[in-house]
C-alpha cells in the first residue's frame, strides 16, 4: 500500500521501517497522517512475519515537529477532542502492538512527535536530536498522552518541569533522563536501529512478544499480579516449538531456527 504521508518498507524480511514524511512542515501530524499511520500498523500487524518495527522522520531536521498547529488552530472544542483521541488512538496501537517497536529519533520531537516517540518501546537518538513538550506555549497541555508516557518513564519532578517549562532537551541530556537508551551520531542512526532490530529478529519470537505483553500489562498491575502474569506466560512458552528449537539448539551447541510456532 502506498502513502502520502508515511513511507512503510521492509529492508529486511521481518523488519519494518515506517518514516514520517511530510518534509515541508517538519513532518507535523495532521488528521490525514494519523490515519496513514493507523493504516500501516494494520499492515506491519496483519504480517505474522513482522518481527520489529522502526520509526523515524524523514530528512535531517527533524523526527516529527509536533501535531500541525496550522490544521489545529481553527479547531473547535469537540474537534480538538476527535482530534486528541485520534492522536491516543493511534499511539496505543503503536504500544499495543505485539513486536517491538523502536524510534529512531533524528531530530526535532516536539509535542506531539515526542509522545509519537515516548508511545514506541524505546528510543534511539541521533546527538541531533531536540525532545520537547512545547504545547504549554501554545495555550494546550500535550493531547497525546505526553503528560503520562513522560511521566511514568522520567518519573514526575522531572515530567512536570519539562511539561511546564516547555524547556528543550538536547540527545545527552535524553540519554542522561532516561528518556533514551542510546545516542549515536546522525549518520550512524538508522544502520545501529537496524542492527538493533537485527538481533532481536534472531530471538524467538513468540518469547519477544510475551516479553513485550508483560513488561507492559505487568505495569498496570502490582508486583504480585505482575508475576503472576509472568509466570503463566513463561508456562505458556513451553507449548511451542520454539522453546523446544532454542533449548535443543543450545544443548547441541549451534545456533537455533525458530519458527515462531
Ligand atoms: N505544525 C505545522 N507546521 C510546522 C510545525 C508544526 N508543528 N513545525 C514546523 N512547521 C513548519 C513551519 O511552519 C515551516 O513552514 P513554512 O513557514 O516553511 O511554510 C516549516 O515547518 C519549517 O519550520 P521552521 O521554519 O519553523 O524551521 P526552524 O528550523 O526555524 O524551526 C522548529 C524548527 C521545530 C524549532 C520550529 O519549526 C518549531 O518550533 N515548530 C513548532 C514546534 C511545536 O511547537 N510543536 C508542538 C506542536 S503542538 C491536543 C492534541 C494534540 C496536541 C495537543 C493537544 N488536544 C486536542 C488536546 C499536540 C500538540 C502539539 O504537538
Amino acid at each position: 500500500m502506498s502513502y502520502e504521508n508515511l513511507l512503510l518498507d521492509q529492508p529486511e524480511p521481518g523488519l519494518y521501517l515506517l518514516t514520517l514524511d511530510r518534509p515541508r512542515a517538519l513532518n507535523a501530524l495532521n488528521a490525514a497522517t494519523l490515519t496513514e499511520i493507523s493504516a500501516a500498523l494494520d499492515e506491519v500487524r496483519a504480517d505474522a512475519g513482522a518481527r520489529v518495527l522502526l520509526v523515524t522522520g524523514a530528512g535531517d531536521k527533524a523526527f516529527v515537529a509536533g501535531a500541525d498547529i496550522a490544521e489545529m488552530q481553527a479547531y473547535t472544542p469537540m474537534q480538538a477532542r476527535a482530534f486528541s483521541a485520534h492522536g491516543m488512538a493511534v499511539m496505543h496501537a503503536i504500544e499495543a502492538l505485539p513486536i517491538p517497536v523502536i524510534a529512531l529519533v533524528n531530530g526535532y520531537a516536539l509535542g506531539g512527535g515526542c509522545e509519537l516517540a515516548l508511545s514506541c518501546d524505546w528510543i534511539l537518538a541521533s546527538e541531533t536530536a531536540v525532545f520537547g513538550q512545547p504545547e504549554v506555549k501554545l495555550g494546550i497541555p500535550p493531547g497525546f498522552g505526553g503528560t503520562q508516557r513522560l511521566t511514568r518513564l522520567v518519573g514526575r519532578a522531572m515530567a512536570l518541569e519539562l511539561l511546564t517549562t516547555a524547556r528543550q532537551v538536547k540527545a545527552a541530556e535524553a540519554l542522561a533522563l532516561r528518556l533514551v537508551n542510546h545516542v549515536y551520531p546522525a549518520a550512524e542512526l538508522r544502520a545501529r536501529g537496524l542492527e538493533m532490530a537485527r538481533a532481536i529478529a534472531a530471538n524467538g519470537p513468540i518469547a519477544v512478544r510475551i516479553a513485550k505483553q508483560c513488561a507492559h500489562r505487568g505495569l498496570d498491575l502490582d508486583l504480585a499480579n505482575a508475576c503472576v502474569l509472568e509466570t503463566q506466560s513463561f508456562a505458556l512458552s513451553f507449548a511451542t516449538a520454539d522453546q523446544k528449537e532454542g533449548m535443543s539448539a543450545f544443548l547441541e551447541k549451534r545456533p537455533p531456527k525458530f519458527s515462531g510456532d
